[in-house]
């Protein structure tokens, strides 16, 4: 049952699909303090707070303060309150009660959960305006069922996106294409996609080919298409200023810029130098922007990422002319400490600068609105752009496309990858615990950069994190610029990493299945053992996950681990995985134990009663005609109910 409450005048985010009547009493299970604007929650000893989707730290987020705020934060350390999402939905769940809050307000929303006090959950809020929904069922999992229900159906891609994809900030040239998609056939290990990072744009402008690095790009396209390899170009909300550029020139000539309070179109500056941000919260401005996808959808291209939506600013024109002038007081003076860490702040602030955000404003729902107000849903709505425009321009066919920034209700137009994380063990883990919250959430398309974004990698977490990243709906190995190269075919164990992509490939019948059946059923994909087992030791367990209705999982995610330990809640059959046709089985009794995993093995557990499918790697994408092999802990293979379909007509 889900109850609405409603605080002030919120701003709507059209994140709940379904109308649900404001109740006119309190709001349950809190205190509302209205000159505090806030919330609070007495949390019991017991209690635990699940949810809240893409933020750092574990599983169970009591003891931290997290911030909705939007931001461009490309170090995921546990100091940090803020990432590039907003999801704020979390369950409070004890063996006694349950129940599921989410704060619908677009703006900045503090949850101190247990940070301040141990024993409250403090909601604050800056402008006291949400809609406020209290969610009870019998079970955590109901509650997210039911949660899930009013925010509309989950994003699906196309069949074909669940293959692998690398990536690299930046493939400069077809040529660098072409070599990574020759070296991926010798080594023997399946490919679906290479995304295209910024340098395939010409100067950085959104729906162009750099022509030179790029030459004849649509029979570049196919040439890729006939190789079985989609192109996934990243789109960024940023639109530089360029006379005779058209996304330019018409955004300026049709106002459909965000606008300072003159009236003036912001200036802005990314990627490309100076740019013009789209206002994507007005509907003219995002069927606008939506309908120039076509522009590479034309070209043959079928996948999108959407990045720098938060959106992130390198400066506005405005801040570096006051930190300019500022700097002029600096000139010829003898920097003292205090003066010197002055100077040192003012210009190494100017990055996504708190100010700027309060600099421009949307022309939203008929109003005149500061964009702090609404600022998490910047990169929900150019996400929202493009899968509006997608249901027109390909109304048959899905079109693969995730998102960097997120709100709830950006689930329905496409998925999440987890930004840029670090080839560090720590974000091995941290991509393990997020994939519950998020799908808490409604995302279900999701996955961070395999063997991490920035920072050097090394091979043994490549390994580590692809063992891990194979179960991960989103497949993609990506870097940053200057780091140290990680396509598998330049490590030693090529074989290895053949053995466990192929692997994903035996496993797409099932882990598609279970994706369909979590989309078209409001249910998670990615659960936390204590979601289905009410042991006390299981809500401990923040590192192994249960996927889908008949495995669990329980990745090595430290380095010169020989094994690991492992809780299982009731008997399991371990499947020790090198490949698809050669695993050995073994039955386990509930309890801990030590179980050893080399850097070629993946640790699978099948629950009692459930059935593992797996096809030949060469079927894995393919419509249902797969070559089955039905691993069954005490179950028959009947029993488990696969679901087919073309993998490309929409639902
Ligand atoms: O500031 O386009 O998260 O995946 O490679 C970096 C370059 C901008 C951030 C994205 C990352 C991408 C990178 N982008």
């Amino acid at each position: 049952m889900i109850r609405k409450y409603r605080i002030g005048n919120p701003i709507a985010t059209d994140s709940v699909v379904k109308e649900i009547p404001v109740e006119q009493d309190n709001i349950p299970y809190f205190e509302r303090n209205d000159e505090a604007k806030e919330l609070t929650f007495s949390l019991d000893k017991d209690d635990k707070v699940f949810g809240l989707g893409e933020t750092v730290r574990g599983m169970n987020k009591r003891g931290w303060l997290y911030t909705s705020n939007n931001s461009d934060e490309p170090n995921h350390t546990e100091n940090k309150h803020s990432l590039y999402a907003s999801q704020n939905f979390f369950v409070v769940f004890s063996k006694v009660r349950q129940f599921g809050v989410y704060v619908d307000n677009p703006g900045r929303v503090s949850l101190d959960v247990g940070y301040t006090s141990l024993d409250k959950l403090i909601i604050s809020f800056e402008d006291f305006d949400a809609d406020v929904y209290i969610v009870e069922g019998k079970s955590v999992i109901d509650i997210v069922a039911e949660f899930r229900g009013i925010i509309g159906q989950s994003y699906i891609p196309p069949r074909w996106a669940f293959g692998f994809g690398q990536s690299r900030w930046s493939y400069m040239t077809a040529d660098e294409v072409r070599e990574v998609a020759d070296r991926y056939k010798e080594a023997g290990i399946p490919l679906d996609m290479i995304y295209l990072d910024i340098d395939y744009m010409e100067r950085y402008k959104d729906f162009t080919v750099d022509e030179s690095a790029f030459p004849e790009f649509p029979k570049f396209v196919d040439e890729m298409k006939a190789r079985g390899i989609h192109l996934v170009p990243i789109i960024d909300a940023g639109v530089k200023i360029e006379e005779g550029y058209d996304v330019y020139e018409e955004g300026v000539e049709k106002g459909y810029f965000v606008k300072k309070e003159n009236g003036e179109n912001l200036v802005a500056a990314v990627w490309p130098g100076r740019v013009h941000f789209p206002d994507f919260l007005n509907d003219k401005a995002r069927a606008w922007f939506g309908n120039k996808y076509k522009v590479l959808l034309d070209q043959g291209i079928d996948g999108f990422w959407n990045d720098m939506n938060e959106p992130a600013i390198f400066y506005t024109e405005d801040h570096l002319n006051e930190v300019f002038d500022q700097l002029e007081e600096y000139k010829g003076k003898n920097l003292d400490i205090k003066s010197f860490f002055e100077f040192k702040e003012l210009v190494g602030s100017i990055d996504n600068y708190p100010e700027d955000y309060k600099r421009f404003y949307h022309d939203y729902k008929g109003k005149k609105i500061r964009h702090d107000k609404v600022h998490n849903i910047f990169g929900y709505n150019m996400t929202r752009a493009a899968g509006e425009a997608f249901e027109k321009l390909s109304p048959d066919k899905r079109i693969l496309m995730f998102s960097r920034s997120s709100y709830i209700g950006m689930h329905r137009y496409g998925g999440i990858w987890h930004g840029d994380n670090h080839s560090w063990w720590a974000h091995l883990l941290l991509n393990i615990q997020q994939m519950p919250a998020v799908n808490m959430c409604g995302f279900l398309y999701t996955g961070a950069d395999i063997g991490g974004f920035g920072s050097d990698t090394t091979e043994d977490l490549v390994l580590r994190w692809t063992a891990f990243g194979i179960f991960t709906p989103l497949f993609r190995n990506h870097s940053a610029m200057g780091t140290r190269r990680q396509e598998m075919y330049r490590f030693d164990s090529v074989n290895v990493f053949r053995n466990f992509v192929r692997l994903r490939y035996a496993l797409i019948p099932y882990l598609y299945s279970e994706f369909m059946k979590a989309a078209l059923g409001d249910k998670m994909l990615f659960k936390p053992l204590c979601f289905e087992y009410d042991d006390d030791r299981s809500a401990q367990v923040e590192d192994q996950l249960l996927l889908g209705e008949s495995i669990m999982l329980a990745p090595v995610y430290t380095q010169n681990a020989s094994g690991r330990y492992v809780y299982l809640p009731e008997d399991m059959k371990l499947v020790r995985m090198r490949a698809f046709d050669d695993y050995d089985e073994e039955v386990m009794s509930a309890g801990d134990h030590y179980v050893e995993a080399g850097l070629d093995e993946i640790l699978v557990f099948i629950r009692k009663g459930h059935v593992l499918p797996l096809t030949t790697p060469e079927k894995g994408l393919s419509d249902g005609d797969y070559d089955m092999t039905y691993i069954c802990y005490e179950a028959d293979p009947d029993s488990y109910e696969l679901y087919t379909d073309d993998g490309v007509s929409r639902l």
